[in-house]
């Protein structure tokens, strides 16, 4: 069971993100049992249970309990948000995408199961998503499921994260400009995490202002999750994997501290972050704490 706040000010994020993880990672345990075909099955589960942060089952259990829905209901839909997430991950570390060997801690999915098998369980665990929203989903009006597959959709196609993945691939390489760089971050990291706030939204019976609003809260915080990234891999990159490899990251791809310098880049991260949580004004603070708490933490963190 999640957390909830009682008083602002007290929140704590910590415990708040560690009983949310544990419950998201039982769900996802019992949602994708090990069966036949095994190898299908493992490399499934390989992937959708070696840790990650569960930033965006947190984002859609959260807004849900915000506008006041049961957060059991959104189970299945938070759960529905990390098979896409895990699943992208899987494919955009093939040979033919990004080419990693390391994912979570640990080798990727390929690296273990082979790049067909890869591909497939990426399929079986996309496809799995929306079964699992239509199937697992209790006690919610069919109307809200079907807005929840919609959204889903679109963040996941053409729309979303292949668009966005389809951008990025055709900008490497290349010098773009704020404009393209945009494009690409509200599509390969925005879209999913705007869906699971509003997909939480919409399960927990949220009007349709409300859901605008967190459908901005979100897009705000998407866009500062990838200028803190682009920000954190020159300042760590440095520290940890020396000047070489800082460099290469620089030459490879276009990021927000090359256009518009390190400083600039935090300030843009910090206005993203506050505009997310001055969405957030119209709720209960004690309510909206999670919310506002996650938002901070995409726009602070360290790693
Ligand atoms: C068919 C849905 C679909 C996708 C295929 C490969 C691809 C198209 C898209 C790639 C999308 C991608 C890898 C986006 C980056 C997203 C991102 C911000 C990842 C890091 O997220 P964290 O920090 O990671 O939440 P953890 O591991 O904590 O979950």
């Amino acid at each position: 069971e999640a957390v909830s706040s009682s008083e602002p000010g007290t929140f704590d994020f910590k415990s708040y993100m560690e009983s949310t993880a544990a419950s998201v990672n039982a769900a996802l345990d019992a949602a994708c049992p090990s069966k036949y075909p095994e190898t299908l099955n493992e490399a499934m589960r390989y992937s959708l249970l070696a840790g990650g942060k569960r930033v965006r089952p947190a984002l859609c259990l959260a807004a849900c309990e915000m506008v006041g829905g049961d957060v059991a209901a959104a189970m299945p839909t938070a759960c529905a948000m990390e098979m896409v997430h895990t699943m992208s991950l899987i494919h955009d570390d093939l040979p033919a995408m990004d080419n990693d060997d390391f994912r979570r801690g640990r080798p990727t999915n390929h690296k273990v199961y082979g790049e067909n098998m890869a591909i497939l369980a990426g399929d079986a665990m996309l496809t799995f998503a929306f079964e699992h929203v239509a199937r697992a989903t209790k006690g919610v009006p069919a109307d809200r499921v079907l807005r929840v597959i919609a959204e889903l959709g679109r963040a996941s196609g053409a729309d979303g994260l292949v668009g966005g993945q389809v951008v990025d691939i055709q900008s490497e390489g290349k010098e773009v400009g704020l404009d393209v760089l945009r494009y690409i971050h509200e599509h390969k990291t925005a879209a999913l995490l705007e869906a699971a706030v509003v997909c939480g939204a919409i399960v927990g019976g949220a009007s349709d202002e409300d859901v605008e609003k967190l459908r901005r809260y979100a897009l705000n915080i998407g866009l500062a999750f990838q200028v803190v990234d682009d920000i954190l891999d020159i300042t760590q990159s440095t520290e940890v994997l020396g000047k070489t490899a800082a460099k290469d990251l620089a030459v490879n791809k276009t990021t927000y501290p090359k256009l518009l310098g390190l400083e600039k880049s935090r300030e843009v991260a910090e206005q993203l972050i506050s505009e997310a949580i001055a969405q957030l004004d119209g709720f209960e603070p004690a309510k909206a704490a999670p919310l506002v708490a996650l938002a901070k933490f995409i726009g602070y963190r360290q790693n």
